[in-house]
This record gives C-alpha cells, sequence and structure tokens, in this order.
C-alpha cells in the first residue's frame, strides 16, 4: 500500500517525574530518527507527542511530595518538555492532556461511544476505604500475599515472591497511604466490550499485520489467545476527565482511554493553529492516505495494539495503526530501571554532567536499542563507543580529512583530477552501505542502521589510511588534491546520513564544511562540496572521555543502591507483623533441648562459603565448634567476640565444608530478615542451662 503522509506518534509519558535513558533509548529516540529521515526524504510528516498527566501515578507522586497533583504536573510537564527539546526531540507538537481542548475533545470521544451504546455498564464491589470516602486502585491496596504471606504485597503484585494477584485475594487488605481497613462497596462503571472486538482484532493484526516485530505480534496473539473481556474505562477518582453522563459524578475516564486520544487530540491542537501548514487534523486521522505508526515501550503494547484500536474501530471513523515498533526495556548497570527506587539515568542531570554532548548519549541509546530483546546500558560500554567508534572513526575521519586540506591546500576543497579504481571501489562501497541503510531506516532497525552509517564513516577512514595524503604530497601534490577532494565528499554524506541519529553534530559539521542545504537525496553524491569553496573553521566533532568524567557517574549509583538497600530494610520493618503462633507444645517437649549459655572466644567466616560462620566457643566443658548460618548478618565478625550466647547443646554434630559442628546458636530472625544472635542480660557462668 503507499501512503501520502505518515503520522508518528510516541507514548505520553506519565508527568510523575523526569525523562531517563530508558524512555529515550525504547521510545523518544528512535521516533525522532524516523521522522528525521522522513523529513529528510521530504515526505510529509507530523510528529505528536504530549505529556500524559492523568491517572494514579501523579496523585501518588503528589501525596509524597505534599504539593497538589496539578503541580506536580505542571513541574514535570516542563521538565520533560524541556528534556525533549535539549536532545532534540523533534515534535510538531508536545502538549499535555490537562490542557482543555484535550479534555473536550475526550470527553467528546467518550460521549459518542456512549450514545451509541458502545459501551456496557456493569455495577461491581471495589474496596473502599471508609474513612477517606475513597475507592482505590489496585496499586494503592497492599495485604498480606495469599501465596507467600509476605505483608505489604500490593493489590496487583507481590514483590516478595513475585505473584500477580488481584486485591480480593489480599489477606487483610487496607489503603496503602492511610493504613485503613478496607469494606467493600459496589460502584458502576463502562466497559468497552473487548470480546466483541475479538474476531475482527485477530483477522487485523494475526492475518493482515505479520510484518509486526515479532515481540508485539507476539504479545498480541498471546492476548488474542488468551481470550478478551470487558475492560473497564472509567474509574472513581477524582483526579481526570469527567465522565460526561448524569449520575456519574466522582467518576473520570481511565486513564488509559483519555491518554492515547491525546495523540489526536494534541495534532487537532497543531492544525487548528496553523492550518495553513497542517491541514485538518482529520486529513491525518480520518484519510486512508494517512500512515500511522506508534512508537511505544513493551508494557504499552495491548493499550496500543488492542485497547485503543478497538475504541477507533467502534468510532467507526478513524485510521487504525500500520505499525506499532514496540520495544523492550533497557536496564542500567543490570538492573531494572527504576523511577521510584531513582534507578536511572535522568536527561536533566546527564547535561549537567556532560554538557553539549546530547549526541554521545543519542549514540550509545541507538547502538543499544532494546529492539529485539531487553538490553543494559553501562557507563563503562558508554566511554567505550564514544571513544573508540565516535571519536576514533567518524570524529578523527572528519579531522584528519579537514586538517590535510588545510595544510595543502589552504582550507580549500582541492580539485579533484582522474578518479582510480581504488577510488571509485571505495564510492561503490559506500552506495552498498548506503541502501542496507535505508532498508533498516524503512524497517525501523535503527540500530542496525547506525551501525552502518558507521561503517560509512569507516570507508572514508581506511581510504584515508591506505591512501596516506601526508606521504603522496611529498610526490604527487595532484594526486594528494583528488584524494582530499574525495574524503571531503564522504565527510559531507556522513554529515547526511547521520542526520537523523546525531543532529547536533551533523549541523556541528554541517558548518564546518560550509556545506550549502543538502537532503536525503544528496546522499550518495559525491560532488556536494565545490572545488574551491573554503572551508569553515575546524572544531573537534566528539572529545574524548577520561575515566575521571565516568567514574562519579559509577559512584552516583553506587550511592544510590545503597540508599535502595536502607530504604527497603526500614520499609520492611515498618510491614513487618508477627507471625501466626505455632501450635501447641509442652514443657516435656521443651525439656527435651539442651540449651545452654557460652562465651565467644573466636568467630570467623569460614573459606568459600557466603553463609557460614565457625565460632570457637568457650562452653565450660572444654569448649566446642559450632557453625552458623549467619555471614550476610554479621559483615563483621568479630564484634560477637567475647559475648556470651545461647546454643543447643544436644543437636548430633554435623560436618559443613569439611568441618564439624556441634550444635546451633540461636538467632532471632529480625523483620528485615537479618539474623541476631541471642545473649544474656548479665554475666553468667558459661556452660549453665537455659530453661
Ligand atoms: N503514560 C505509560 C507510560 O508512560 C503511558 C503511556 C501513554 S501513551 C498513550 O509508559
Ligand atoms: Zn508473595
Amino acid at each position: 500500500m503507499s501512503f501520502k503522509r505518515t503520522l508518528v506518534t510516541s507514548a505520553l509519558p506519565y508527568a510523575n517525574g523526569p525523562v531517563h535513558i530508558g524512555h529515550m533509548a525504547g521510545v523518544y529516540i528512535p521516533a525522532d530518527i524516523y521522522v528525521r529521515y522522513l523529513r529528510m526524504r521530504g515526505e510529509d510528516v507530523l510528529f505528536i507527542g504530549g505529556s500524559d498527566e492523568h491517572g494514579v501515578p501523579v496523585t501518588i507522586r503528589a501525596r509524597k511530595e505534599g504539593i497538589t497533583t496539578q503541580e506536580v504536573v505542571d513541574r514535570y510537564h516542563s521538565l520533560i518538555k524541556k528534556s525533549f527539546e535539549e536532545f532534540g526531540i523533534s515534535f510538531d507538537i508536545y502538549s499535555r492532556t490537562t490542557s482543555a481542548i484535550h479534555h473536550q475533545f475526550a470527553s467528546d470521544f467518550f460521549r459518542k461511544l456512549y450514545d451509541e451504546g458502545k459501551f456496557i455498564e456493569q455495577t461491581t464491589e471495589q474496596f473502599y476505604d471508609p474513612e477517606t470516602g475513597h475507592f482505590l486502585t489496585d496499586r494503592n491496596i497492599r495485604g498480606e500475599c495469599p501465596h507467600c504471606h509476605a505483608q505489604g504485597a500490593y493489590g496487583d503484585q507481590c514483590e516478595k515472591c513475585g505473584a500477580t494477584l488481584s486485591p480480593e485475594e489480599l489477606i487483610n487488605p487496607y489503603n496503602a497511604e492511610t493504613g485503613n481497613a478496607l469494606v467493600k462497596k459496589p460502584t458502576s462503571h463502562w466497559y468497552l466490550p473487548l470480546d466483541k472486538y475479538q474476531p475482527w482484532l485477530e483477522d487485523w493484526i494475526l492475518n493482515n499485520h505479520k510484518e509486526w516485530r515479532q515481540n508485539v505480534y507476539g504479545q498480541c496473539k498471546s492476548w488474542l489467545d488468551g481470550g478478551l473481556r470487558p475492560r473497564a474505562v472509567t474509574r472513581d477518582l477524582d483526579w481526570g476527565i469527567p465522565v460526561p453522563v448524569e449520575g456519574a459524578e466522582g467518576k473520570v475516564l481511565y486513564v488509559w482511554f483519555d491518554a492515547p486520544i491525546g495523540y489526536i487530540s494534541n495534532t487537532k491542537e497543531l492544525c487548528d493553529a496553523h492550518p495553513d501548514k497542517y491541514g485538518t487534523w482529520e486529513k491525518w486521522w480520518k484519510d486512508q492516505d494517512t500512515r500511522l505508526v506508534h512508537f511505544i515501550g513493551k508494557d504499552n503494547i495491548v493499550f496500543h495494539c488492542i485497547v485503543f484500536p478497538s475504541m477507533l474501530k467502534a468510532d467507526g471513523s478513524y485510521i487504525l495503526p500500520d505499525n506499532v515498533p514496540g520495544n523492550e526495556f533497557l536496564n542500567l548497570e543490570g538492573d531494572k530501571i527504576s523511577t521510584s527506587r531513582n534507578w536511572a539515568v535522568w536527561l536533566n542531570e546527564y547535561l549537567v554532567d556532560f554538557p553539549g554532548k546530547q549526541d554521545v548519549l543519542r549514540y550509545v541509546l541507538t547502538a543499544n536499542a532494546p529492539e529485539t530483546k531487553d538490553n543494559d546500558f553501562t557507563w563503562a560500554d558508554f566511554q567505550a563507543r564514544n571513544n573508540n567508534e565516535l571519536v576514533a572513526i567518524y570524529g578523527n575521519f572528519v579531522n584528519r580529512a579537514f586538517v590535510l586540506t588545510q595544510k595543502y591546500f589552504e582550507g580549500r576543497v582541492p580539485k579533484a583530477g582522474q578518479l582510480t579504481d581504488y577510488d571509485r571501489q571505495t564510492m561503490d562501497e559506500f552506495l552498498a552501505v548506503q541502501k542496507q541503510l535505508e532498508e533498516l531506516l524503512a524497517n525501523f532497525r535503527f540500530r542496525d542502521a547506525q551501525k552502518e552509517a558507521m561503517n560509512m564513516a569507516r570507508i572514508g577512514n581506511k581510504y584515508l589510511a591506505d591512501m596516506e595524503p601526508w606521504k603522496l604530497i611529498k610526490t604527487d601534490p595532484e594526486r594528494t588534491a583528488t584524494v582530499l577532494n574525495l574524503s571531503l565528499q564522504i565527510a559531507a554524506n556522513l554529515e547526511i546520513a547521520f542526520r537523523p541519529f546525531l543532529p547536533f553534530s551533523s549541523a556541528k559539521l554541517r558548518e564546518m564544511l560550509c556545506l550549502p542545504e543538502a537532503n536525503w537525496a544528496h546522499l550518495g553524491h559525491f560532488n556536494l562540496m565545490k572545488e574551491g569553496q573554503a572551508l569553515g573553521e575546524i572544531s573537534l566533532l566528539f572529545e574524548k572521555l577520561e575515566d575521571s568524567a565516568i567514574q562519579p557517574q559509577l559512584d552516583r549509583l553506587d550511592r544510590i543502591r545503597h540508599e535502595n538497600e536502607e530504604r527497603q530494610r526500614e520499609e520492611e520493618m515498618k510491614q513487618w507483623r508477627p507471625s501466626e503462633l505455632k501450635a501447641a507444645t509442652s514443657i516435656d517437649e521443651f525439656d527435651k533441648m539442651d540449651i545452654r549459655v557460652a562465651t565467644v572466644l573466636e568467630c570467623k567466616p569460614v573459606k568459600k562459603s557466603e553463609r557460614l560462620l565457625e565460632f570457637r566457643l568457650d562452653d565450660g566443658m572444654g569448649g566446642r565448634t559450632i557453625l552458623s548460618g549467619i555471614a550476610q548478618s554479621y559483615p563483621d565478625p568479630s564484634v560477637l567476640v567475647g559475648k556470651q550466647v545461647l546454643f543447643i547443646a544436644n543437636f548430633p554434630p554435623r560436618k559443613m565444608m569439611g568441618i564439624e559442628s556441634q550444635g546451633m546458636i540461636l538467632s532471632a530472625v529480625n523483620a528485615d530478615g537479618k539474623l541476631v544472635v541471642t545473649t544474656v542480660s548479665r554475666e553468667v557462668k558459661n556452660g549453665v542451662q537455659v530453661g
């Protein structure tokens, strides 16, 4: 199918925190590369972005920071918008879902489906906090996990054992924020009957979009195979777009209902403001000649491939996405990126530490784009890619071509003479790589595409190294002129090829080369630089990054890791509740245990064991050795030396790691899981019994 125009959207980030490298690698950089590429090809394209300002995450943030929800979204919307601008994410519009236009548009969208009877209304029992008068969302409900009995499991998941939960399954559910016990109360909501759209979705996706990325297609298939059920599109909340139906007070549109409509309302906002430039919004959303592409992360796949298309289909007047390039996740130094745990590289902070180095981050994130599987960002890789690729290949080539031209030809593009076979071969190689590059870009394979752009720079580098103009100049100035002419032509081509990926460096290079306006159609031409034309001022495209620039980043992450461990400990202590009493026992049973007191003479880790400590005890009976699995709780075991401890003296000896253990030292298991050795409150004789 051929299209007249392309409408590109990128997921609307929640305005509950700044943007981090995971968002950039998964969504915004790939979308931006694609859009820049299409624009350079002269295609009609719109790039829509905006902040997602409704939903529970922003309200949680507001309560945490003690400010109003509006203040939260205002703060983060500006911060996010600024970061996108600073990193050259070239939206045609970046708006927000609290805008009046969006509220009206989303409200009308709902109302039309409501009037046409596209929703079903259902009453269900939901958890309610009688003290605050609020219904609670799954995430705001906590309680005891029915599987592992950990305290503080969430209404949707237990973080201890990983089980997926529904709030009904929690034992003693309570309001996560107030701690109040919850009751069930009936409430009615509107549902989009996704089951009705199932056959249509199956045909549309499974039969007609086999070309979608495997991860996206696969997720859709598993949702469809599992059978779709009606999905609530309203919520009991006081933050959001009011449900435009009489008697629905206190209810708002579900955030995942209004947010994707934000793509449309933002398009409308743009088109209404500049009708001459962009035409009508309907042209972009209702004309079959428009191709719609959604850039998203993997957690958003179901909403963009199943829920939103069903909403559009229910309305009936909209086009549907042609492709949904969904990415997997980017990790940071081996751990999942997390806003709440501050485990991220934030864009605003990055620019403070690496001012002007937007393209380095863009490059590294694209090189590690999680296109087919989760991927990892590490600072070591960041440094290596900067030094070994951007500096050593691309930057080095451009710099040499430039410096040599200045040195031998007074900074003017030298005249090209007769081309040799090797020159032609170099150009052919370049053209072959270009073909690859274009194919990869068209297929959303940006990571490999960028590799090909770097391969173009490699071709230039190799050409210079093979031709050795610095030697050639002594014997053959004319041939040197040709070599440098071709090198400068290659440099001009690199400016074009890298422009979608590294827009800032390309702008810099364009200025250095004094390159006249060039677009994608000029790529592959080796006459872009005119003979005799003066070059501009030289500057370095990229700079080497020393270890001293990277170390502070690693130190910061270490600090955060430590803080998180501390916080998790505190959280566990807070959530702790005593375990249930064991079944009744008797004094006779207890009497069988021979518990005594001993003084710790020596206490040291057992070699090759992460768990075991070896105790040498004065038990008043000639001494004994006991091994105890508490090493994790005592990083410095010497603190136990001299303490009087309780131990079971009549366990049969047991060999572990080649050492015989003669009994068991008693420890209390603290709320954070750490073991604390028990001791006596006043000195007693070693060997006395406890009873
Ligand atoms: N705000 C979720 C997210 O940021 C959501 C995307 C909305 S796209 C319409 O991952
Ligand atoms: Zn559990």
